[in-house]
């Protein structure tokens, strides 16, 4: 028995560490840790509930945004406040925004390299991989001499004797197995896709503000807006936000989309590997903002055993979170779950003292607490929502992903997989792009009728509040359900908990031993050398990890693989 330990995974948000028990070549067990802790909830205690999103924001550089919408969402939900409806297709395409730029950044930037191999990309022929890119898409850029330079740059690089961004990697592992030219062609797309990037988040910093962290307001939204203003959100502006809306869906459809299928079909067997609980939830993203009006963008729903066709409704009673293997201590017992209304968040560090050499995955052994739903081990994230709008046949969806299983030649049972978790990013990539233009034409009827009103002042004063309330803000992040749970008591947060989607799929095991979804999908997997494990981070790159997001004291800089 060997144990692999990969610790810090690199490119992806935060500290995570995976420790994986190989057998005869084989991952057995897979242990997964949140190795760094924040204590966002612990902060927020005590506070003026108008100025948690600002705090809670702050959770995560990555997913910038979501934890301020889950947040005001959550104070009007417990304060019953309506938003006026610009403010919720201003927040609305603000979503959209960070769902397209952290897809597109996850696949190309985060993930790419686990797949694509940027020093075979030196011996490839520019004609021909011109050729092969227009044969995939009429995405503008495809000429001979684009990738001519792209491959010019790459080769100053390497011949300067250091591979900058590329560096360290695998780059003789047996498991790249792209041809030169669709090597070439996708580092291009990394590269274009870096520049773009920059691009595409103004749309944050038109309606918010800023990027990362724009600014939002329970009630409504900061930024007025006003046709005829020079500083308010005005019809220059506007047209600013379509001209980026149409670039995005242009990026998705032209490029990411065609690209992930490259990868697809010279990776067929990854649709096969890292298959995970087979358990899915989606706690669902509100058609507007008040979850309570029932209607939903995304429905909230649960598949349990990949049975699409019994899929069930959500119960919000059922989410609890455990800390048996976790650094917490409950009141109530390690062993018994909390609801997050009554959530605690009480450090317990007994973990080895760094550095250290194994974790005790007997005791606690991660700063990320176990959330469950009724119990089970649930994947939240892409891959659980296009399930879900597949199950309840929305959005076209189930034509959308058989029609691009069929050209990879993939049958559907491929999607609960590795590949099929990042196929999965690239088609709700195309989802929401596609909605923004509809959020944003209805934007525009209203503002063309005069209504321009983005904030309800009605309930700011706290003497308007009742003395004692509750309330949970739910909304799909683009790793997955992220929920925020307030408790309001003499106008100060007596209670704030956010279930984080990191945290569902990264968290440690349970009372009862069931290992979360991380730790589920990288059982069974062959590792060629364990001391390059790019099986491991194919997989756990899939899920997108954000640690800092899900623990909402450790410093060991660099990259350590080690095998005993
Ligand atoms: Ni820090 Fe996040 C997203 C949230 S992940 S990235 O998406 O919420 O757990
Ligand atoms: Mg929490």
């Amino acid at each position: 028995m060997k144990r692999v330990v990969v610790d810090p995974v690199t490119r992806i948000e935060g500290h995570l560490r995976i420790e994986a028990e190989v057998k005869d070549g084989k991952i057995t067990k897979a242990y997964s840790s949140g190795t760094m802790v924040r204590g966002i909830e612990i902060i927020l205690k005590g506070r003026d509930p108008r100025e948690a999103w600002a705090f809670a924001q702050r959770i995560c550089g990555v997913c910038t945004t979501v934890h301020a919408i889950a947040s005001v969402r959550a104070v009007e939900d417990a304060l019953s406040i309506n938003v006026p409806v610009n403010a919720s297709l201003l927040r609305k395409l603000i979503i959209g925004t960070i769902f397209v730029h952290d897809h597109v950044v996850h696949f190309y930037h985060l993930h790419l390299l686990d797949w694509v191999n940027p020093v075979q990309a030196l011996k490839a022929d520019p004609y021909e991989t011109s050729r092969l890119a227009q044969s995939l898409s009429n995405y503008e850029k495809s000429t001979p001499g684009y990738f001519r330079e792209v491959q010019k740059k790459i080769k100053q690089q390497v011949e300067r004797g250091q591979l900058g961004i590329f560096n360290k990697g695998y780059w003789n592992h047996p498991e790249y197995k792209l041809p030169p030219e669709l090597n070439l062609m996708l580092i291009a797309h990394y590269l274009d896709a870096l520049d773009w990037q920059t691009r595409i988040v103004q749309v944050h910093t038109i309606i918010g503000g800023k990027n990362p962290h724009p600014n939002f307001a329970v009630g409504g939204m900061a930024a007025p807006i006003n046709p005829e203003s020079d500083t308010a959100i005005n019809m220059e502006k506007l047209g600013r936000i379509k001209t980026l809306i149409d670039e995005m869906y242009d990026f998705t459809v032209k490029v990411y989309l065609p690209d992930i299928k490259v990868l697809g079909k010279y990776y067929k067997d990854w649709f096969f590997k890292g298959e995970g609980l087979g358990n899915f939830l989606v706690l669902g993203e509100p058609e507007k903002d008040s979850w309570r009006e029932g209607k939903w963008f995304i429905p909230p729903t649960f598949i349990k055993g990949r049975n699409l066709k019994d899929f069930e409704e959500v119960n919000i009673n059922e989410v609890k979170e455990y800390v048996t293997h976790s650094w917490y201590k409950y009141s109530v017992g390690d062993d018994k779950p909390l609801h997050p209304w009554e959530g605690e968040t009480n450090l317990n560090y007994t973990g080895p003292k760094p550095p250290y050499e194994y974790l005790n995955v007997e005791g606690k052994y991660s700063w990320l607490k176990a959330p469950r739903y009724k119990d089970y081990s649930v994947e939240v994230g892409p891959l659980s929502r296009i399930l879900a709008l597949y199950a309840r046949d929305m959005y076209g969806i189930r034509e959308e992903v058989e029609k691009h299983l069929k050209e990879m030649d993939v049958p559907f049972e491929g999607m609960f997989s590795t590949m099929g978790r990042t196929f999965a990013r690239a088609l709700e990539t195309k989802l929401y792009s596609f909605s923004m233009k509809n959020w944003f034409s209805e934007l525009m009827e209203n503002v063309k009728k005069g209504n321009y009103d983005v904030f309800n002042p009605e309930k700011w004063e706290p003497s308007t509040w009742p003395k004692e309330t509750k309330g949970v803000g739910f909304m799909e992040a683009p790793r997955g359900s992220l929920s925020h749970w307030v408790h309001i008591k003499d106008g100060k947060l007596e209670n704030y908990q956010a279930v984080v989607p990191t945290t569902w799929n990264a968290s440690p095991r349970d009372a009862k031993g069931n290992p979360s979804a991380y730790e589920a999908s990288l059982v069974g997997h062959s590792l060629h050398n364990p001391k390059e494990p790019v099986e491991i981070l194919r997989t756990i790159h899939s899920f997108d990890p954000c640690l800092a997001c899900a623990v909402h004291l450790y410093g060991d800089e660099e990259m350590e693989i080690r095998v005993v």
